[in-house]
């Protein structure tokens, strides 16, 4: 009897906790969409793998029936998703008054405690500072001869081996620049203390989006993972280990668009023709070929550029981007709680097609004379607003430079 009871009670309570989860509280209308079961969600579904360019089969699904913004849940939590391109602008513009940066805790504690995502105010100011003078105009074009140099001994050294696994080179190129520049930086001026922080700000900050499940990065997590285990059975160098692997992790994200850009080049030959002929002719209008690039000649690149865009639209490096609502959010008649987690999925946005014809096709002529009104609106891969990304220029030169050595030096 009183097991009968206990089971009784507990079915209701079940029951119960499972219609406020489907059925959440909110001073007005949510949007719409079904929230799966609790601590679950829809985490299977969401992290299926696909591995074509294509949007997740789980969001495409959700968008047609129930519009650019839906509601759901993953890992555990309620989340609003939106693929709307108004909604993650407003979203970009209104951090730190009715949004702030925020990534599950799953992550964090696979990242550890100093996930940038929970890192607010005075500290963070100050480290990207530090990071927009690192990565900053100035800074890049002393940094431009280095880059070529580095690019070419490792273009030169990859021209003298049968194969070159390329994710990999390509991510040990970019570990080798980016490793220069920031230990450089800490032995010149800072205190361990600062590099250390601002080492943890850059990791922790993108690693998070780069290893979500389901995406062509959950191998570089389930590396990371491994590596967590090696470590504890060999105590002794963990440290340096760990530190070693979250660097790794996150140069992914520029290594990974090279990676790409090669395939591209690869497959369409016409784009080939026209970068090579861009940057031969850089070539032939200096004084003396053998004189590194100057910063006017990254400048006048216009081809590569619209290459690079082409790329990171399709690359969809960091396909999801948090926050979290400060306030109770109006949006097209929907309400979002307070507290509530919003993702912003940019790759819906890149893959539009009323503002990207034949979407999923490689096409950097697209960039040619594209309208630039609304363009902040229509290419968000480096986000937006106050926590856009510090080392966007910083990428770019890598490509730029990458594409110039490649197409004028190797076939
Ligand atoms: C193609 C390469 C890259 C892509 C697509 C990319 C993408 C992004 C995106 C989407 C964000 C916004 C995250 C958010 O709003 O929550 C971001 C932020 C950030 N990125 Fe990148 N990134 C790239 C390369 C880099 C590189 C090379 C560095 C530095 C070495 C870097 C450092 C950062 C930092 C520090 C932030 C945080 C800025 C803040 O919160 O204020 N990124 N990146
Ligand atoms: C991946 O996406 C492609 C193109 O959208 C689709 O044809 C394919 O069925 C998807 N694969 C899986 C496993 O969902
Ligand atoms: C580093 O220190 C030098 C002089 O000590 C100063 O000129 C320079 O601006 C400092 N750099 C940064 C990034 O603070
Ligand atoms: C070009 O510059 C290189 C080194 O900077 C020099 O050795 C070479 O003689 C120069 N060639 C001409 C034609 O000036
Ligand atoms: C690349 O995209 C950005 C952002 O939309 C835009 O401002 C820029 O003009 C584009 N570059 C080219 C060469 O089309
Ligand atoms: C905000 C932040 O992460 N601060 C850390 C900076 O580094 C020191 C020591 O490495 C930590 O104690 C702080 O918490």
């Amino acid at each position: 009897m009183l097991s009968l009871g206990i089971y009784i009670i507990g079915s209701l309570v079940v029951i119960v906790i499972i219609h406020y989860w489907r059925n959440p509280k909110s001073n007005g209308k949510l949007p719409p969409g079904s929230m799966g079961w609790p601590l679950l969600g829809k985490t299977i579904q969401f992290f299926a793998p696909n591995t074509s360019f294509d949007i997740s089969p789980f969001v495409k699904e959700r968008m047609q029936r129930y519009g650019p913004i839906f509601r759901t849940s993953l890992v555990g939590y309620p989340i609003i998703v939106s693929t709307d391109p108004y909604f993650n602008y407003f979203i970009f513009q209104q951090e730190g008054q009715l949004f702030q940066s925020w990534y599950p805790h799953t992550f964090e504690e696979i990242f550890g405690r100093q996930n940038v995502g929970s890192l607010h105010g005075f500290i963070y100011k100050y480290l990207k500072n530090m990071g927009l003078n690192l990565f900053g105009p100035e800074s890049l074009k002393n940094m431009l001869p280095e880059v070529e140099k580095t690019t070419n001994n490792n273009l030169n050294r990859w021209s003298r081996q049968k194969s070159v696994e390329m994710k990999e080179a390509t991510t040990k190129m970019i570990f080798d620049l980016t490793g220069k520049k920031l230990i450089s930086y800490d032995s010149e001026n800072s205190t361990e203390n600062v590099c250390e922080n601002f080492t943890a700000f850059i990791k922790g900050l993108i690693s998070f989006p780069l290893c979500f499940p389901g995406t062509a990065y959950h191998k570089c997590l389930q590396e990371f993972l491994r590596k967590k285990e090696d470590n504890e059975d060999a105590q002794e160098n963990a440290r340096g280990k760990e530190i070693t692997t979250k660097k790794r992790t996150n140069f992914e994200t520029t290594s990974l668009a090279i990676t790409l850009a090669i395939k591209f080049l690869h497959e369409h030959p016409k784009a080939l023709k026209k970068l090579t002929e861009e940057h031969e002719a850089i070539i032939r209008r200096r004084e003396n070929a053998s004189y590194g690039l100057t910063w006017k000649e990254y400048k006048s690149m216009k081809f590569t550029f619209q290459f690079i865009n082409e790329t990171v639209r399709l690359a969809n490096i960091a396909p999801l981007i948090f926050r979290k609502a400060l306030k109770d959010i109006n949006f097209k008649g929907y309400t979002i709680p307070a507290g509530w987690a919003i993702m912003v999925y940019s790759q819906a946005v890149h893959l539009n097609p009323a503002k990207y014809e034949d979407s999923l096709q490689f096409n950097p002529w697209r960039w040619e004379g594209i309208k630039l009104n609304g363009a902040t609106r229509n290419f968000m891969a480096f986000g937006g607003g106050i926590r856009y990304c510090i080392g966007a220029d910083f990428a770019k030169v890598q490509m730029a430079v990458f594409l110039h050595c490649f197409v004028t030096k190797y076939k």
